[in-house]
């Protein structure tokens, strides 16, 4: 916590204070050649707390890989793979486990690759001539940057293992297909990450078709599972949804939907004219904003909750509405201004690129409304808890 919260610290003080603007892809040899918009020790500033997040998130993932060594015997069996690929095992790894133990492989080779190319990028601004293949930094950000997004959402699908069966009645199972899934995902996930880099005409063609016939097969399987198995559970369960199980619900629907978009961006033809249009911020504003945010917030509004199966009030009908709305009408107005080709990542917009802006901001203050409503909501419930620990 300590490593993670110093390293944000340094990031927004790189940002608002020292003027660092080369994103979160600092693009190598962007952040040492700044053309004096910031200064060479604001960068190492920004890249040291992008350091500092990392560390403090493998020290996680490798308690996470001590305490599923400890308690399964091994990753191999966390992933439940004697059940996999011999039909027995005693006993069967819950769902979260085996997700955990996906993510942990996977997100550790992403932190390793991240942690070595940030290191090389501070070294080069600190002793100029260092020197970095600038094909082979992208590569390694853009592993690094795919990997970690990757992440949080399905870490954030594991509280929807966890938490839906309290409403359903029907304990989440770790099937044969589920594990299967999540064995083809811990590989997939890795592969598919040059269809962030189909404009790069200097990528070797065969890394971009595989980036592409990849990324078909990596969420697919994820997706299909985790959403049947929810919509199977729900299936006359009787399960009287309140406002959190609702979040997580829409957690997955979103997800679902917010993949799409990517989908259609990751053909090669598609991302030729797509790939620098808002379609890209389209895609995952409605992956997050729908997708992993919702999970989150279901995931807070349920520790906060005081006694079950209240159901919807009205309040929460209402907030859970905004929410809706106001997701669906930001994502789908990026989307739109996509399609009409509007470019990414301009600070100033054309008069005409307007248009699909105004309601974007309408829509994005629903969200803002309904975030405060959400956090009025878990305040008692988070005091509660607090009192109650310390008593
Ligand atoms: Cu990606």
């Amino acid at each position: 916590m300590g490593l993670f919260l110093s390293g944000v610290v340094s990031i927004l003080g790189g940002i608002s204070l020292g003027g660092f603007a080369a994103a979160w892809t600092f693009l190598y040899p962007l952040p040492a050649i700044s053309g004096g918009v910031w200064s060479p020790s604001v960068a190492v500033l920004y890249l040291l707390g992008l350091a500092l997040v990392g560390v403090g998130f493998l020290l996680v993932h490798l308690e996470c890989a001590r305490a599923l060594r400890a308690g399964w015997g091994g990753l191999s069996r966390a992933l439940a793979w004697p059940l996999l690929f011999r039909g027995a095992q005693e006993p069967v790894p819950p769902p979260t486990v085996v997700a955990a133990a996906a993510v942990t492989i996977f997100n550790t080779l992403g932190l390793v690759f991240g942690a070595a190319v940030i290191v090389i990028s501070i070294l080069e601004i600190l002793l100029p001539g260092v020197g970095l293949d600038p094909l082979s930094a992208k590569n390694m950000i853009y592993f690094f940057g795919h990997v970690f997004i990757n992440a949080t959402i399905y870490m954030a699908v594991v509280a929807v293992y966890e938490i839906v069966p309290e409403y359903t009645g029907r304990p989440w199972k770790t099937t044969r297909i589920f594990a299967g899934a999540w064995s083809v995902v811990l590989l997939f996930v890795m592969a598919v990450y040059p269809h962030h880099l189909l404009q790069d005409t200097v990528m070797p063609g065969w890394a971009l078709v595989v980036g592409q016939v990849l990324s078909y097969g990596s969420a697919v399987p994820l997706v299909a599972v985790t959403t049947f198995g929810l919509l199977a559970y729900l299936y006359r369960s009787g399960a009287r949804l309140d406002l959190p199980a609702s979040l997580l619900v829409l957690g997955v629907a979103g997800w679902t939907a917010g993949v799409m978009p990517a989908w259609v961006d990751g053909i090669i033809v598609v991302n030729k004219v797509m790939h620098n249009t808002l379609w890209v911020p389209g895609h995952f504003h409605m992956y997050l904003i729908l997708g992993q945010v919702a999970m989150v917030w279901g995931t807070l509004l349920w520790l906060a909750r005081g006694s079950s199966g209240s159901g919807l009030g009205r309040s929460d009908r209402l907030l859970f509405g905004l929410y809706l709305l106001g997701g669906a009408g930001l994502t789908l107005g990026f989307l739109v201004a996509g399609a009409s080709s509007v470019p990414r990542r301009w600070a100033v917009h054309d008069p005409a690129w307007t248009v699909h802006d105004l309601p974007g901001v309408f829509f994005a203050l629903l969200i803002l409304v309904a975030a405060c409503g959400f956090f009025a909501k878990a305040l008692p419930g988070l005091v509660a808890a607090g009192e109650e620990r310390r008593a």
